[in-house]
């Protein structure tokens, strides 16, 4: 069979025939290791091809047999449409990732197949089913005995073609799943609050073959601090420099903190969500500790790793006043990097149900549920006010001599590549917010 697998993109980013030129953003261009994956674990036989809508257009005529397509919640309206203009043409569409495991009976109404959790077992077994004649409408995902998982090496020579357009295409996982249990994140709805880890030799291995600088893509590299100290001594020789996103936790293990460091770890994101104590409680991220961030994030930077803060706007206790004492805290931290949130329920979260429950969510669009939309009504904060200060907080962060001030800081207080690193990233979220022309209010002055 001919399969064609695709990312799809939201409109703003979307290179479409009309709109061919790729936005400037490669920073935010990492991974599709969703689809690299599902493509090493197709039987040889059938051609394989792959097309994210981020760095090329999709072409509706192409000559395939079998359509296949990742999405999270804020891309499924995208992803239907493609399903439906693919259907009209009588090819076979089947979705898979986050919003289908989520959402199923809503997605089976759009695609001819659905796979929940992972693809391994699920994708061989449909393809199978498929030549047979007889396919199904819902597969899942083998079971992990022994939280192990052993897939196969991404086939990531299918981007090829435009890997210039990403900061790297080597993602890399050692696992999936996290320990913890965040009332708003769907990794652990996903996961069904388990996690499974690779054999740290498969991990090694397949890190001798991809360049010195990489990413992986865990959701939380340390949710096994033995796994990541006995992984991390292994990467040492290796002489790579790479990024991850773990629980601040990383902290409290000084030997595991100069450990990732001695491995080539440059930066990491951290989801510190809140400052204000309540918050935390309310979502469950006790752990974070917000009276110990000062020290903690202390010890991370004088390790020489930068520090891109994962943080939220909109939790039930957030007043108007949140904003700016927001960017006083991540000025006063030394944050290297911002990625901001407006709090969003995410189907299949604790979180989403609660709110249902309670009629809090306002906007079903799921193509609202990027991080950037006020899709409920906040505790304590206007609607309006919530959105237009999310937006003037990341236009003040990134604010062109914010950004110049911060590279400066960052070399000098925790290396320089760390500093090209937050530079980079610097300018391409200001590049993306004068794109979309966000500049947003402080709620906070009259
Ligand atoms: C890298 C990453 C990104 C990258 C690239 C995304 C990409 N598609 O490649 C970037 C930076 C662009 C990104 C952006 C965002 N992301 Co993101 N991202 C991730 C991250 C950390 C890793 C993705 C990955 O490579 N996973 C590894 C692969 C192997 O796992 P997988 O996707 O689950 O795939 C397996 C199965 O699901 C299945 N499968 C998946 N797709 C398909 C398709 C088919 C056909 C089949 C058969 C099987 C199949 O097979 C795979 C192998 O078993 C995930 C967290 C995570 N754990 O996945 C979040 C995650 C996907 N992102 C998330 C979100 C919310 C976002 C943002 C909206 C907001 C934000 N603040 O981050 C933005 C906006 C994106 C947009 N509008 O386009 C959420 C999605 C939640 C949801 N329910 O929708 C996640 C889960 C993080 C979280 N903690 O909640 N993201």
């Amino acid at each position: 069979m001919k399969i064609l697998l695709i990312l799809p993109a939201g409109e703003k980013v979307r290179v479409t025939p009309e709109r061919p030129e790729v936005p400037n953003r490669a920073m935010l261009r990492f991974s599709v290791l969703s689809l690299t994956s599902v493509a090493a674990l197709t039987p040889q036989r059938h051609e394989v091809r792959i097309v994210d809508e981020n760095v090329e257009p999709l072409d509706f005529e192409s000559d395939v047999d079998l359509v296949g397509i990742t999405f999270m919640t804020a891309l499924a309206p995208r992803a239907y449409e493609i399903a439906s203009q693919f259907r009209a043409r009588g090819k076979f569409v089947v979705g898979g990732g986050f919003h289908p495991t989520l959402c199923p009976d809503e997605a089976a109404e759009h695609l001819d197949a659905v796979i929940i959790g992972d693809a391994e077992g699920a994708w061989e077994r449909l393809l199978q089913d498929i030549e047979a004649g007889q396919p199904r409408k819902v597969y899942e995902g083998d079971a992990c005995p022994g939280g192990t998982i052993r897939p196969p090496t991404p086939r990531r020579e299918l981007l090829a073609s435009t890997a210039q357009h990403y900061v790297t295409i080597h993602a890399v996982q050692t696992g999936r799943g996290c320990q913890h249990n965040c009332r708003y994140c769907s990794v652990t709805a996903f996961h069904r609050r388990s996690f499974r880890q690779r054999p740290i030799g498969d991990v090694v291995a397949e890190l001798r073959a991809v360049p010195r600088d990489f990413i992986f893509v865990d959701d939380n590299i340390i949710r096994s601090p033995q796994y990541a100290r006995d992984l991390f001594r292994e990467l040492v020789p290796l002489r790579k420099r790479w990024v991850t996103q773990c629980s601040i936790e990383i902290a409290d293990d000084p030997e595991l903190l100069a450990l990732a460091h001695a491995a080539g770890c440059c930066g990491l994101f951290i989801g510190i969500e809140t400052a204000n104590p309540d918050n935390l409680a309310g979502v469950g991220k006790q752990f974070n500790e917000s009276g110990r961030y000062r020290e903690r994030l202390r010890r991370i930077r004088s390790q020489g790793i930068g520090v891109v803060a994962g943080m939220m706007v909109g939790l039930d206790r957030d007043d108007p006043g949140v904003f700016e004492n927001c960017l006083r805290f991540l000025q006063r931290h030394r944050i290297d990097g911002l990625q901001l949130n407006i709090v969003t329920p995410l189907p299949g979260t604790p979180l989403f149900n609660d709110m249902q429950r309670t009629g809090r969510i306002t906007d079903y669009q799921w193509d609202h549920y990027d991080f950037r939309h006020v899709v409920f009504q906040p505790g304590n904060i206007g609607a309006a006010q919530l959105q237009e200060g999310a937006d003037w907080l990341y236009a003040q962060f990134y604010r062109l001599d914010r950004v110049l001030l911060r590279f400066l800081r960052t070399w000098w207080t925790c290396g320089w590549l760390p500093a090209l690193l937050a530079i980079r990233l610097g300018l391409t979220y200001r590049y993306d917010n004068r794109r979309e022309s966000i500049k947003g209010r402080n709620p906070a002055r009259k």
